[in-house]
């Protein structure tokens, strides 16, 4: 089941009724859904995706939902959601602290999407831009109208998954006249090639003192989508630790944008991860949870991508002193790192609903949907069916990888980065830390990632951070300037979205 099911997500492709063309969601469904700004070109590639991909795995995962649960059940758990939790955090109670944690971040969330709302609403529909007069034509489903104090439609924030919002950072900046690095075209202008980007995110990890990547690493990585049309790869990012001295490997289509530059520090970091407690036994090499494992490549992404770091290595194409860019760079983070908490958030609350039979194969789109409108703020673009299954259009679903591993890195990655930035030294506003160099900073660290799993994660995070659990100071502190900016530039604008339909 798994594995035709992972087959559908690899192969699934659409057609563009323009050119004729057939797109993958790597790099095709991808670049149209971060450039386009035509509503229904958008409206097309997103809706084309989930109807193709997802439907076509709606069976397979009611069956595998079973399979799983049979299974979960013949080792003595109630269902598979609880082997989850035991799985990744050992705490068969981490569901509430996951409901705590979203909790305390959704007023900071709330301001962000209001902000959001009222610039893409502005740009789609009050002026009408490049809306109307596209080549796409119209849709046969029923259109779900964009309100300024409504949903956003899903279609529109750069991404199809709305995980993150980066790409349409221009459409929202603070200071437009000012903007930020726009890291695509600087590497772009500097001839960097996907290999350059590999290098210069593991230089990074060996100006903290780790290791380099190994021989075999080198060797053996796929990085690019292999240009014969005929081989059939997963393009969805990985990292694998093959179990043999020096053999790991990473597994990705990348190109020469932003969104790979973070994609590429974020699997070396598991990479790095690997090698620091290969000399455990077998038992103990892994994560000290699978948070931790997502967390470490993250943490080192945010010191690379602060405008202090990108300048000292001429990765900057902005001249502006430091502070006056600051709502920008923060805002930029933001829709990095704030908006995918929601999403974060929902895609295992799902499945766990799914595994304890709260919901059954009927209700599962209605309630992906009530999710994400609930705590997202986001709707379908156009009315959505039963028949329809668009969890399934998202890789980790189909692949049967948990999900909320990335919702608690998120939070984690800011402890991490913080605990680092005072390790280093660094004085400053904690969203400008850099502690690239800093050996101190990467034997912190390193502390950590050689324990493997080998000590229980609470205490690992004590003596990394001082908190010994999950906390949500840390990221609220860096985004505290663009939380008071924002409260001064919403206040005009509506804030939340209606919360009718629980
Ligand atoms: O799946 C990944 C990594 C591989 S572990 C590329 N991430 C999540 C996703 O893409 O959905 C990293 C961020 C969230
Ligand atoms: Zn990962």
């Amino acid at each position: 089941v798994l594995v035709s099911m992972s087959e559908k997500d690899a192969t699934a492709t659409i057609i563009n009724p323009i050119n004729n063309q057939s797109y993958a969601l790597e790099p095709g469904i991808v670049d149209v859904m971060s450039q386009s700004r035509d509503y229904n070109e958008l409206l097309w590639a997103w809706l084309g995706w989930h109807n193709n991909a997802g439907r076509a795995v709606k069976e397979e995962f009611s069956e595998m939902v079973q399979l799983l649960n049979k299974c979960a059940q013949e080792n003595g758990y109630k269902d598979a959601s609880v082997v989850w939790k035991l799985g990744d955090y050992d705490d068969a109670g981490i569901e509430s602290s996951m409901d705590a944690l979203m909790a305390e971040i959704m007023p900071l969330y709330r301001k962000l999407h209001a902000f959001v709302r009222k610039k893409l609403y502005d740009f789609y529909i009050k002026k009408n831009s490049s809306s109307s007069t596209t080549k796409f034509g119209e849709v046969a489903e029923e259109i779900n109208k964009f309100e300024p104090d409504g949903y956003i439609p899903a279609h529109i924030l750069g991404n199809i998954f709305c995980q993150h919002w980066t790409n349409i950072l221009d459409l929202v900046l603070p200071f437009p006249g000012a903007p930020p690095t726009d890291l695509t075209s600087v590497m772009k202008k500097k001839n960097f090639t996907v290999h350059k980007m590999f290098k210069v995110a593991e230089e990074f990890f060996t100006s903290m003192g780790f290791q380099p990547m190994t021989a075999i690493f080198w060797k053996e990585s796929v990085v690019q989508r292999p240009a014969d049309p005929n081989v059939k790869m997963v393009c969805h990012a990985s990292a694998f630790d093959m179990v043999r001295k020096d053999d790991y490997r990473i597994k990705m289509c990348a190109q020469v944008v932003e969104d790979d530059f973070h994609t590429v520090h974020h699997e070396m970091g598991h990479v790095v991860y690997f090698m620091e407690y290969q000399h455990l036994p077998r038992i103990f090499t892994n994560g000290a949870n699978s948070a931790f494992h997502e967390a470490v490549g993250d943490t080192i992404g945010l010191s690379t991508t602060t405008s202090k770091h990108l300048k000292s290595v001429g990765l900057s194409s902005d001249d502006d002193e430091d502070g006056v860019t600051q709502n920008d760079d923060l805002m930029e983070r933001a829709l990095e790192k704030l908006a995918f908490i929601p999403y974060g958030y929902i895609i295992d609350k799902w499945r766990f609903r799914a595994f304890r039979g709260d919901i059954t194969p009927d209700q599962y789109n209605d309630d992906w949907w009530r999710l994400i409108r609930k705590y997202q703020g986001l709707n379908a673009p156009v009315v959505r069916k039963f028949t329809d299954f668009d969890p399934g259009a998202k890789h980790h679903v189909p692949a049967n990888v948990p999900y909320s591993r990335y919702f608690f890195s998120y939070i984690g990655q800011f402890q991490f980065y913080e605990s680092l930035c005072r390790e280093a030294g660094e004085r400053g506003p904690l969203y400008n830390c850099d502690f690239y160099r800093s050996k101190k900073a990467g034997r912190k660290l390193g502390r950590m990632l050689k324990k493997g799993n080998s000590v229980p994660w609470r205490a690992l995070m004590r003596e990394l951070t001082g908190q010994s659990d999950f906390k949500t100071s840390s990221i609220l502190k860096y985004f505290k300037p663009l939380s008071d900016w924002l409260d001064e530039n919403i206040k005009d604008v509506p804030i939340g979205w209606p919360s009718g339909d629980e």
